[in-house]
């Protein structure tokens, strides 16, 4: 039996990590997986995605939320610690997307669960409730926290408290000047006396209630969430929940959030596959959000690493998830990045280039958040030039190869109308613009390819491969629909940059060169170049650059990315030759290993591929700095990796000239695997047993 249930028995581990484990949200928001008495100290987060500010000129990132179920319990006076407790459980569901939280004490027992809904964009709910094990007074303080966690902050101008009939509300306005309502109704069972006590920063009702032995006590919380230039006028959203009423509320989110779950679901009769999968699809269903007018970011919803901003994460290892169980919020990631489009024109006008240059850290308008100065030195914490902003070039190829995966997938040459065309149009002339022509070659010198170690390369074998596909689809689209758009564009030169640029051909051991001189570099171990570093913390590009150790696969990516351009043996020669090379310092690298193993039969690496990178967030053992620059939350690229390795490499899903095709290769022990799809615009069910292929379409769901 599958259970679909996360838990930790022993809040004392890690909490800051858990606060990413534990995460639940709806694409809007994300509500850190903390206890309902934690602080600031804590990380306590409920994060607005796509919502930024920045103070003065600390970085810009996306905001944090006041904390509405800020919660304590008293007992004689004395306040009850959770670390007395003495059973503890912590148990996100992932078919609900609901925490649960259980403590017990010696004289009674708190339980909470909560849920960001899935069905009103901008509504929170929790329940409360004590137990008592033995005649008792309690008093508990609940309310909203307005002293919060803030990673670059502070982040509000102005912090209200206000109470309005049954409603608190806490108002903030940024230094952006957007103005934050959070309302708040607490509803008790029946209690003895009720009292409004003011905290500093916290907006709390005090609760005294006696509870006879057996006897429990409960309070719902109703949150509603406005964002805007102003605070609403009324309360009439927060008081309508209040109407509806916790368990309705609760049981229609968990009703929608479970058919969504259930949908994307993959299923085989390897109970550890299952439950890792589940973990992944559950991580990007709570991205998930049609009002969500930006994308996807590197961390999600988990916190404010990362400026909340969109890498090609998005494109290239989330968005095959989505194309696949819900290609309506695929197209919106895609539009996202053709409203942006002038974001692009401005950066690579910025640099001197012609075309779109696409940020490589992305926000809402499309402007790079990327520092100059990305990382920084682990012991004195001075900044140190990183030039990924400036020269990670392939990003905008990345949006190209999406642009053509989601036609591929879906049929909808809409999107070229809708500003699609222009902006391959543009990446092509960036391209163009950026190569430099020598004896009738085209090169792209000064790069950084996927592998962050080795910056201002020339040739990145991934970068320049991609640059001519994108080029290519470019012109074949323009060829066809250009005229009724009436879109100029130059093809002599579009064709020519095609026909001659510069493609690292495979040695004659097979291995592509990652970018011209690497092969001169120094050989050296991972290990050996472990013991170079003067801090663990210290970023690994200071000491990599010099050698062969590269961060993430790159020419691997190329591979995978591009699997009828390379034969068999030159794939198995390339595997062979980065793998020992490669120090998965990115959790994108093993999704692309996995892949390229599978494709190769090496089903076992395969395997061990996909649970490492479905336990991203599971596994507290990963890289939590870059130097003194907090890098943790959680890994929504590498839960999109593991769909991918399941589907695109055990179930070999392929599309061929329009067609979808299936070409299994089940791991050892696994006969079984079945899950839905769309393609091009209907649904399916697939199931293989014992590697028959069997494809049934669905009536429900087409779109
Ligand atoms: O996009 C990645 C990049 O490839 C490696 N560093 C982290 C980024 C965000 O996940």
């Amino acid at each position: 039996m599958n259970e679909y249930k996360v838990r930790s028995f022993n809040y004392q581990e890690d909490r800051i990590f858990n606060g990413n484990k534990f995460l639940i949200g709806n694409g809007l928001y994300g509500l850190r997986g903390t206890l309902d008495e934690f602080t600031k100290k804590d990380n306590v987060g409920l994060l607005a995605s796509g919502v930024y500010d920045q103070h003065g000129k600390k970085i810009r990132e996306p905001l944090n939320l006041f904390n509405p179920f800020y919660t304590t319990v008293y007992l004689n006076n004395k306040k009850i610690k959770y670390e007395d407790a003495k059973e503890f459980l912590l148990e996100l569901d992932l078919e609900t997307a609901t925490l649960k939280r259980v403590s017990v004490f010696d004289d009674l027992i708190i339980t909470s669960k909560r849920f960001v809904s899935s069905v009103h964009s901008h509504t929170l709910g929790r329940r409360y409730v004590i137990k008592a094990l033995k005649d008792l007074n309690i008093t508990l303080k609940s309310g909203i926290d307005l002293d919060i966690y803030e990673l670059n902050g502070p982040h509000y101008l102005i912090k209200k408290r206000l109470k309005d009939g049954s409603v608190y509300k806490a108002v903030g306005v940024t230094n952006e000047e957007k103005t934050i309502t959070l309302d708040l109704i607490q509803k008790p069972s029946s209690v003895d006396t009720i009292r409004d006590i003011k905290e500093p920063l916290k907006l709390l009702k005090e609760f005294n209630v006696f509870l006879s032995k057996g006897e429990e006590f409960v309070l719902d919380s109703f949150v509603s969430i406005f964002i805007g230039e102003k605070m609403p006028s009324d309360n009439q959203e927060v008081k309508e929940l209040e109407k509806r009423g916790f368990d309705s509320l609760y049981q229609e989110h968990c009703y929608t959030f479970k058919k969504r779950f259930q949908n994307a679901l993959i299923e085989t009769d390897n109970l550890e596959i299952n439950f890792n999968l589940a973990y992944a699809v559950y991580q990007l269903l709570i991205l998930e959000n049609k009002e969500l007018t930006t994308s996807i970011s590197a961390r999600g919803i988990s916190g404010q690493t990362y400026k909340g901003a969109v890498f090609w994460d998005t494109e290239i290892f989330m968005l095959p998830f989505y194309l696949l169980t819900n290609p309506s919020f695929a197209k919106n990631l895609i539009e996202y990045r053709l409203k942006t489009l002038k974001g692009a024109l401005d950066k690579a006008k910025k640099y001197g280039y012609k075309g779109a240059f696409y940020a490589w850290e992305s926000q809402e308008f499309g402007q790079d958040a990327c520092s100059l100065y990305n990382v920084s030195d682990a012991v004195s914490g001075k900044p140190i030039r990183t030039y990924f902003a400036d020269k990670q070039i392939h990003i905008s190829g990345d949006i190209a190869y999406a642009i053509a995966n989601y036609l591929k997938f879906t049929n909808d040459y809409s999107i070229l109308f809708k500003g699609g065309l222009k902006v391959l149009l543009e990446i092509s002339n960036f391209y163009l613009s950026y190569a430099q022509k020598e004896n009738g070659v085209y090169h792209l010198n000064d790069v950084l390819g996927p592998d962050e170690y080795h910056e201002r390369v020339n040739d990145n074998a991934f970068t320049n491969y991609l640059a001519k596909y994108t080029v290519e689809i470019t012109l074949n689209y323009l060829k066809s629909f250009a005229h009724l758009l009436g879109l100029q564009y130059d093809s002599l030169a579009l064709q020519d940059f095609i026909d001659n640029i510069y493609l690292p051909k495979p040695n004659k051991e097979g291995v592509i060169e990652q970018f011209q001189g690497y092969f001169a570099l120094e050989d050296v171990s991972i290990e050996q170049l472990k013991t170079r570093l003067k801090h663990p913390n210290e970023y690994w590009g200071r000491v990599a650059s010099s050698t062969k150790i590269i961060k993430q696969a790159d020419v691997v990516t190329l591979l995978v990315l591009f699997p009828d351009l390379f034969s068999e043996g030159i794939k198995r020669a390339n595997f062979a030759y980065y793998f020992p090379l490669t120090e998965h310092g990115s959790s994108l690298s093993s999704s692309m290993y996995g892949l390229l193993a599978i494709e190769l039969g090496d089903l076992d690496y395969g395997l061990q591929m996909f649970f490492k990178s479905s336990q991203a967030d599971l596994d507290p053992k990963q890289k939590l700095w870059a130097g003194k620059v907090y890098i943790g939350g959680s890994h929504p690229a590498s839960a999109g990796g593991a769909y991918k390795c399941l589907v695109f490499g055990f179930m070999g899903l392929k599309v061929s000239n329009g067609q979808v095709i299936f070409e299994p290769k089940l791991p050892f022990g696994t006969t079984f695997m079945q899950f839905n799809f769309y393609f091009l615009g209907k649904k399916y069910n697939l199931s293989i047993i014992n590697n028959k292929v069997d494809v049934q379409e669905l009536k429900e769901g087409a779109l």
